[in-house]
């Protein structure tokens, strides 16, 4: 049972919700307040293990930052690129992380692989990306608890996703909950499936998503084919990626900044009155039901002393 303050009895099925829902909200809360303090975006890549995150990071960064390869789990813990002016230090919202800083030119022993419990920020000096910083994140699938609740952390603090599955990953359980979170909670997203073969087509993948009740705005969809070597390299140089980039760069040009922090905001916001108002509801639910519990046991004993008076008076009366 999660660890909250509130006290119910749990006589409804909604009880455990009530739980979740007074864990989760002080953070969200938390979080709201440190966002609406900075007029910074965060783009957070995140996707299931092995899907080639921190490849598409690397090349949308245009640099080799995060490392990459088949041995799990591979980037232990986030990895933030950022101008070396962002305060992102300034009361951050998520306890128990420390924040180191390196400079993104100055890593000696090649790209970074993370730690746990440490958010890693590489700082650059390129004024164009100042507004915005773009994370890398461990595996949301990882088999490692303190992966997948960084990474969830880091959801509640990103303004977009790149959301990256792999053809074999795509229909997986772990990645489909969280894409069905961000698209249930209308976070705005980019969908990137990787390692695509070449026959595969669009359609394929909202079919198949589509009967899983997701459906994917076309717009935001891009199949980055699987390439035979040199992911690195080859991946930054294909059409699709290309495309990618150029979209997610417009999207988060410095002129829609305001625009997009703002509807963000009220996003955000938006969700967290559903969440109290549900809370409040499963609350009020709980009463009812402790209350005609209550009411049920008052009748109980009034019935059973009844039933006890009269037993004892016809037993102790006189009879003739
Ligand atoms: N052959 C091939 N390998 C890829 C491709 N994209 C990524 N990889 C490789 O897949 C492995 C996992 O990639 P990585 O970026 O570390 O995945 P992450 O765990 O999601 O961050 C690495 O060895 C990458 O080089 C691709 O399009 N083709
Ligand atoms: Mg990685």
């Amino acid at each position: 049972m999660p660890q909250d303050n509130i006290r119910c009895p749990g006589l409804t099925s909604g009880a455990q919700e009530i739980h979740m829902l007074a864990k989760d909200l002080p953070k969200q809360m938390t979080v709201f307040y440190y966002k609406q303090a900075m007029q910074l975006i965060w783009v957070v890549f995140a996707g299931g293990t092995g899907t080639g995150k921190s490849t598409l990071f690397n090349a949308f960064c245009g640099k080799q930052l995060s490392g990459t390869g088949l041995e799990r789990p591979k980037t232990s813990g986030p990895i933030v690129y950022a101008h070396r002016d962002c305060l992102i230090e300034k009361k951050f919202p998520i306890p128990l992380i420390r924040i180191e800083r390196l400079n993104a030119d100055d890593i000696d022993g090649g790209p970074v692989t993370g730690n746990p419990g440490r958010l890693m920020i590489l700082e650059h000096n390129r004024e164009e990306w100042s507004h915005f910083i773009v994370t890398d994140t461990p595996d949301l699938d990882s088999v490692e608890v303190e992966n997948r609740r960084i990474t969830e952390d880091l959801y509640l603090m990103s303004d977009l996703v790149v959301f990256i599955t792999s053809e074999e990953k795509y229909a997986d359980d772990v990645p489909y909950q969280f894409l069905m979170r961000i698209i249930s909670e209308k976070k705005p997203y980019f969908f990137l499936l990787n390692k695509a073969r070449g026959e595969l087509v669009g359609e394929e993948v909202t079919d198949t998503l589509s009967s899983r009740q997701i459906s994917i705005n076309k717009d935001r969809m891009w199949l980055i084919p699987n390439v035979s070597s040199d992911p690195a390299e080859s991946i930054s140089k294909d059409p699709a990626f290309r495309d990618f980039r150029r979209a997610l760069t417009l999207e988060l040009s410095a002129e829609g900044l305001e625009n997009l922090l703002k509807a963000e905001r009220s996003r955000r916001a938006e969700e967290l009155n559903s969440r109290l108002a549900r809370l409040l509801l499963l609350l009020d639910e709980e009463n009812q039901a402790a209350k005609s519990w209550s009411d049920r046991l008052e009748t109980l004993c009034r019935n059973t002393c009844q039933d006890f008076l009269k037993n004892q008076r016809e037993r102790f009366l006189c009879q003739i």
